[in-house]
């Protein structure tokens, strides 16, 4: 039995980078999902309701981040020095960013609203991918250093997501984010992982 086990919707999203985090450095885990319609029983268990959730034999601890931070640190995976790691935190939270935008679009209930933010969502995510794209060129074809950071990793993690959203590929037109893509899948244990993970909407 795995010590460690993953509470979240039944899908990948804010999980999956905790999953690529963790199989990255070769940690056992579990997922214990649930599907929306259980959400109002799920959602007061936890801590502050709201998911994913880690549970380390038995020490459940919250937020993406900063699970992703502590075991990224242990694994070598926050860049080389002080300044990189702040680099790293900094594109995980721009990330974060364009995330919620784009959730504030894809969950809008009200169509008209939905018909105005579509507007804005056009030209929000050729800014965003535009710039990162740039940033993975400047820097020998990772986010950060040169060098693979979970930066790269949590990028590759909800890319799925954020296109599912934007109902379209995000990175269709950004070469170099289409290649960082193709070396992080190439990483022999995210390979594994992704091979073996259940298939999910995103
Ligand atoms: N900053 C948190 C965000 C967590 C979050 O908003 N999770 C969503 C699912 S993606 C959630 O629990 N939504 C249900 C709700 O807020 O009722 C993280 O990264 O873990």
């Amino acid at each position: 039995m795995p010590p460690y086990k993953i509470t979240y919707f039944r899908g990948r999203a804010l999980a999956e980078p905790i999953r690529l985090v963790l199989s990255y450095g070769g940690v056992e885990f579990e997922d214990d999902p649930f599907d929306p319609e259980d959400w109002p029983k799920v959602k007061p268990t936890t801590p502050f309701g709201t998911v994913p959730l880690l549970d380390m034999d038995g020490k459940i601890v919250r937020q993406s981040n900063a699970i992703c931070r502590y075991f990224a640190k242990q694994f070598g995976l926050t860049g080389k020095d002080d300044l990189e790691a702040l680099e790293v935190d900094a594109t995980v939270d721009t990330i974060h960013d364009l995330r919620e935008k784009l959730a504030k679009y894809h969950y809008e209930t009200n169509e008209e609203a939905k018909a105005e933010k579509l507007e804005l969502i056009k030209e929000l995510v050729p800014f965003y991918i535009e710039r990162f794209d740039e940033q993975v060129k400047e820097n020998g074809g990772y986010f950060v250093g040169g060098d693979v950071t979970w930066a790269d990793l949590y990028f590759f993690g909800i890319l799925d997501y954020l296109s599912f959203m934007a109902q379209r590929d995000i990175i269709e037109d950004a070469e170099n984010l289409k290649a960082l893509k193709e070396k992080v899948f190439e990483i022999p244990s995210i390979k594994a992982w992704v091979e073996k993970r259940p298939d999910a909407f995103a």
